[in-house]
């Protein structure tokens, strides 16, 4: 990674972003750990650099769909941390009141959306760029997916109409190499998935999504070109999935000596951390002082969360149904508070 020193402030937000999205995912681990987090996890340890270089070209009025594994992509789009948190701790003070959790996270504000529902937010993110185009507003939509989630048909659709109409739509695809179990080598029949994109009049490059500068470059083309009314765009980032899955998962189909490995060697904060030390642009006192202050904003995050109550049971079934329509109402009055 080659530094421009002119750059020392925007080297430091950078790096100090970074680290806040590793404490973020860190704490939504101890939320596991402690059982206050309930069902599945998906964590972007890893893929910080992707998350911190797409807050760079993210306009309030863009739109961001993300998948299950969005946390950081909230950060990203500026969704507040304590609401953001207090929803994957499943807490009234949560963004959705503590009904969505993590896997179900939505902020119209910061027009920003999650599904479950793998290949969903493409079809999602169209819309977005459909309603920018419609209002005459150069707002992009960018969907960031998984290397799995190419595979499906939304991505087709998605891709296709947005290429017909040259719509503004960014397809960030964060190709960690793997979709649960299945390699990506086992999934594509095109070496890469950015050479996907010119079938759909799209423009479409790799980039290292370690290294933050490199992934930020590609990124400033892409939404250069979806603003500028030329249509889609892709950015494949290449990273890793530094954890199981999802938090339970055994991950008995990776080599553990693999992947420790390839941990050690390809941490995208230790990436950079190295190369600021090394281009004297910040020292390791000052990386330290960053991540510290990162640390403790995370620290006072969770504190508040942890406070914060859940919403109480007998409201289960709000937002459910259509008010006046609870199809089974003595369900509701019998649950105990
Ligand atoms: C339509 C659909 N099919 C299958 C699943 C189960 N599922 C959840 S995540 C996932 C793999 C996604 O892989 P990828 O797109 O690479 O994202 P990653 O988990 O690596 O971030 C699958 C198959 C699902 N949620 N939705
Ligand atoms: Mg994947």
């Amino acid at each position: 990674m080659e530094l421009s020193t002119e750059r020392r402030d925007d080297w430091a937000r950078r790096y100090r972003l970074m680290s806040l999205m590793r404490r973020f995912e860190e704490a939504c681990l101890e939320g596991v750990a402690s059982t206050e987090i309930h069902g599945e996890l998906h964590t972007a340890i890893g893929q910080e650099a992707v998350a911190a270089a797409l807050a760079e070209h993210l306009r309030d009025d863009d739109a961001l769909t993300s998948t299950h594994r969005h946390h950081l992509h909230a950060i990203a789009k500026g969704v507040p941390i304590i609401p953001l948190l207090a929803e994957i701790f499943e807490k009234e003070t949560g963004l959705c009141g503590g009904y969505g959790g993590h896997m179900h996270v939505f902020s119209p504000e910061q027009r920003f959306s999650t599904t479950g529902i793998v290949g969903a937010s493409l079809p999602v993110a169209l819309g977005h760029a459909y309603a920018a185009r419609l209002q005459r507003r150069d707002a992009v939509a960018v969907a960031v997916i998984g290397d799995g989630s190419v595979n499906t048909g939304g991505f087709a659709e998605a891709m296709n109409m947005a290429g017909v109409l040259r719509l503004g739509l960014v397809v960030v695809i964060e190709n960690n190499e793997w979709a649960i179990s299945v390699p990506f080598s086992a999934s594509s029949a095109t070496p890469t998935l950015a050479e996907r994109a010119p079938a759909f009049g799209a423009v479409g490059e790799r980039a290292d999504g370690l290294d933050v500068d490199e992934v930020s470059g590609a990124l400033e083309r892409a939404f250069a070109h979806a603003r500028s009314g030329a249509g889609p765009a892709v950015v494949e980032a290449m990273c890793y999935r530094f954890r199981g899955h999802y938090e339970g998962d055994l991950d008995l189909y990776r080599d553990s000596a693999e992947k420790a490995r390839r941990i050690a060697d390809k941490d995208p904060l230790r990436i950079a951390e190295r190369a600021l030390s090394a281009s004297g642009l910040l020292t390791a006192q000052e990386l330290g002082a960053l991540d510290a202050a990162a640390a403790a904003d995370i620290a006072a995050a969770l504190a508040e969360v942890r406070a914060a109550s859940q919403p109480p049971a007998r409201t289960a079934h709000d937002h459910v149904f259509a008010s006046g329509l609870v199809p089974n109402a003595s369900v509701r009055e019998e649950t105990p508070a």
